[in-house]
């Protein structure tokens, strides 16, 4: 089997909250037209995105993919279309066709054409009888759609490295916190939402409860793990090589209110759980990274405070 001969790199799911950051990053480091961003959506309204070579892609369309990756020296694909949480459980049969049927379809052309995956997984891989310390080998038992497509995901992909050779690697992102793109419906969205809301209208209403808690992690320190983990060495990673448990801070949703309210002077803000609540309830609250920090390295560079006054920057300066 020819092994990963492509110079160039193929991003799914580019438009969306971490295509947004990735492709970019992935961009500075290896060079704008070594990056080919695609998505299921039209590149209107993301000028990041748009600076590149971008291609419509529905991932489902598994010839497709495996014409581009061949016709542009493909190497790697990172792997980020998905649906997330809170849409997911709306729409269990399109989550587990996009999360499971879209992953195979991406493992797939990467078994045929010889390449790298970097395929996220998620914090909502834990369910309630996950310790509120979530360890790297916690039970996965999740009570959602979303964290159930995500056990599997995780599954495939080590499948793939152990059957087929496929050099694949993942990590589960707690909630991640950004500014350039808004979050794409999942259950942490309220710990960006706020921020746009606070600056631009003075006001927040929560969708979760004051006292919940969630991992958290500020973009940049996930887009620096994602390409450490991709530079680390195979044969450092050990079995947990498609799902690393990573993290940053945690946080109750009343914790973040308080702390926006230093800074915006009459700042209102009220708590009206809906049906997120549930899903929120059913994540640890924090998770133990400790294999991520030995095998490949990882350590988290922002705190809760960094990350409000990087937030706070981004978008005022945008
Ligand atoms: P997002 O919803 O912001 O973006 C997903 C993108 O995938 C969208 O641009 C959407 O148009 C695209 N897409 C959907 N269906 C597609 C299809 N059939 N073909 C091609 N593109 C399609 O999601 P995100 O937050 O950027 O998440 C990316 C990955 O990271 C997902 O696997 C998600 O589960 C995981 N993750 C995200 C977070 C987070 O907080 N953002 C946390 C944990 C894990
Ligand atoms: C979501 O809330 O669905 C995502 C995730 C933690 O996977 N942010």
């Amino acid at each position: 089997m020819k092994l990963y001969e492509g110079s160039k790199i193929l991003v799914t799911g580019a438009l969306g909250q971490i295509g947004t950051d990735l492709t970019e990053a992935l961009r500075k480091k290896y060079g704008q037209n070594n990056v080919i961003a695609t998505d299921i959506r039209t590149i209107e309204n993301h000028p990041s995105v748009s600076d590149g070579i971008f291609q419509n892609l529905d991932i489902m369309e598994t010839q497709k993919l495996i014409e581009i990756c061949r016709n542009n020296d493909i190497g790697i694909i990172y792997h980020l279309a998905a649906l997330l949480s809170a849409v997911g459980e709306k729409n269990p049969e399109k989550c587990r066709k996009i999360n499971i049927d879209g992953t195979i379809s991406i493992l797939e052309a990467a078994r045929l054409c010889s390449l790298r995956v970097f395929a996220p997984s998620s914090i909502a891989v834990f369910g309630p009888d996950c310790p509120s310390h979530a360890s790297q080998s916690s039970p996965l038992n999740p009570t959602t759609v979303y964290g159930q497509t995500k056990v599997i995901g995780e599954k495939l992909a080590r499948e793939y490295w152990e059957i087929h050779g496929v050099d694949t690697r993942g990590i589960r992102y707690p909630g991640l916190i950004s500014y350039k793109s808004p979050p794409g419906g999942g259950t942490t969205d309220y710990a960006v939402e706020i921020f746009h809301s606070a600056i631009n209208h003075g006001q927040y209403e929560f969708f979760v409860e004051p006292n919940t808690r969630l991992p958290m992690l500020y973009m940049d320190d996930a887009i620096r793990a994602t390409l450490s983990l991709m530079d680390s060495p195979s044969e450092s990673l050990g079995i947990f090589r498609s799902g690393f448990n990573v993290s940053g801070i945690t946080f109750t949703a009343q914790e973040l209110a308080s702390k926006i309210e230093e800074r915006i002077e009459g700042f209102k803000y009220s708590f009206v759980p809906d049906h997120r609540q549930k899903i929120a309830d059913s994540w640890p609250d924090s998770i133990d990274d400790s294999i991520s920090r030995k095998e490949w390295k990882w350590s988290p560079q922002f705190d809760l405070d960094s990350i409000i006054d990087a937030m706070f920057e981004g978008i005022e300066n945008t």
